[in-house]
């Protein structure tokens, strides 16, 4: 099989990357490890930037977001007793939008079968080679019998365990990372949301974020150490501990019901470069991870496939590469700025195990700077709407 643009990974950045290029008559395969269903049954992001949306919206698949996305003018902040809300649309003039990426890639899925893209599932022992010469060449098994697609370009969109980053030689790859010493414990449940702003919370006992997808779809995390499993929470231990975390305004009138979906997920910052080796291109968590409390994850995928997809459509149409040869330090410039707000908030707002009297000082000035000014408040909208492109 030939293609023009080998697409690895059929998540929300591959299957982006794929419908933006399709339209522009550009051919891709996308080749993914697991079932749709797989892909789709994973609970992950539901805050998207203006961004974001607008590269829904130029690849065609918006019409469903439009109409069932809820935006988001600003969030409430908590500190013990103490609550503000960062306005961003005050602060701004952008707000955020509630969709949660389950929808985003169910849209992406749909729009590429009604296009006929070719999505080929259940892809095994994913091998990407020769990705340094002008013939790059990717192989895969499927029910047990091997196949070939030559093309001109790999996109790595394998997400954190994929293969694209481990294909680019370690005397060319570095490695940033820090791991956080917790995790956040995840829930979802067929209740009204408890406000009808995000509230993210900073407590004596950990940090809690209350989070929604619709008007009767919640989902709140709290922090949670690294060696519990979900299975250590029962339900009621999660909404018993959830409401000592938040204000006692909201945990009164919070709306528990049963988890349809419950997961621990570890906070990590992690960041390759170069995101360019030859003709593979790494985009979205194959490149970089941030701990999830800016929001940032899917956000910054959608920056890559917007400077991926501008630099390959520039190649194939005006034959200029000078897009796909600034891709990774465009890209990069980018995605540090959003490490940084993501290590940021994480600091602001979590209790650390090794966290002196001294240093819960520091974090309790830092907060009631930004309860108390408007620049520092303008800095977190500025980030947590998105920076610009
Ligand atoms: P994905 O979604 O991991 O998709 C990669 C796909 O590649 C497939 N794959 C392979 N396919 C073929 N061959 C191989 N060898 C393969 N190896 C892997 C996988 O099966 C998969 O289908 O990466 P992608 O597309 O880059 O998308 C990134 C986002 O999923 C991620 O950044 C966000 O979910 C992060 N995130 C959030 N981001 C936001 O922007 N806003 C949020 O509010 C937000 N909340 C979150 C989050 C992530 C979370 N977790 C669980 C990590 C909340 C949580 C709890
Ligand atoms: C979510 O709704 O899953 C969510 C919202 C905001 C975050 C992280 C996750 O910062």
């Amino acid at each position: 099989m030939r293609t023009q643009v080998a697409i690895i990974g059929g998540g929300p950045s591959g299957l982006l990357l794929s419908q933006l290029l399709h339209r522009k008559g550009i051919d891709t395969v996308v080749l993914e490890r697991k079932t749709r269903d797989y892909v789709l049954g994973r609970i992950r992001a539901g805050i998207l930037e203006t961004g974001f949306v607008n590269l829904m919206r130029e690849a065609g698949v918006a019409d469903r977001m439009d109409k069932e996305c809820f935006v988001h003018d600003g969030t409430v902040i908590s500190h013990g007793d103490t609550q503000f809300t960062i306005d961003f649309k005050d602060l701004t003039d952008t707000s955020v939008v509630v969709y949660g990426q389950t929808e985003v890639t169910r849209d992406l899925y749909d729009a590429r079968e009604a296009m006929d893209g070719t999505v080929i599932f259940n892809a095994e022992n994913v091998q990407i080679h020769g990705a340094d010469s002008d013939t790059p060449h990717v192989t895969y098994t499927t029910d047990g019998v091997e196949h070939r697609i030559d093309c001109d370009f790999v996109a790595g969109c394998d997400g954190f365990h994929g293969v694209s980053r481990q294909t680019i030689p370690l005397t060319v790859r570095r490695e940033y990372e820090k791991l956080y010493p917790f995790g956040w414990l995840g829930i979802l449940s067929e209740t009204p949301p408890v406000h009808e702003e995000l509230i993210y919370s900073c407590s004596s006992r950990g940090f809690a974020l209350c989070s929604m997808r619709n008007e009767n779809l919640s989902r709140y995390y709290i922090q949670c150490s690294l060696s519990d499993s979900p299975e250590d929470w029962s339900d009621d231990a999660f909404w018993q501990e959830l409401k000592r975390r938040i204000p006692s305004e909201y945990a009164d009138k919070l709306v528990t019901g049963p988890s349809i979906e419950k997961s621990i997920a570890p906070l990590r910052s992690f960041v390759t470069e170069p995101m360019r080796w030859g003709r593979l291109f790494l985009c979205g968590d194959a490149a970089h991870i941030v701990p999830p409390t800016g929001a940032k994850g899917l956000n910054t995928a959608a920056s890559d496939i917007h400077y991926l997809y501008n630099g390959l459509i520039l190649h194939y149409l005006d034959g200029d590469d000078t897009g796909i040869d600034t891709y990774s330090e465009k890209a990069l410039a980018r995605i540090w700025k959003a490490e940084r707000f993501s290590w940021w908030m994480t600091n602001l707002l979590h209790r650390f195990p090794d966290q002196s009297e001294f240093d819960l000082k520091m974090q309790a000035a830092d907060i009631a700077f930004l309860r108390d000014n408007r620049a520092a408040q303008t800095v977190l909208a500025q980030n947590y709407v998105g920076l610009p492109y």
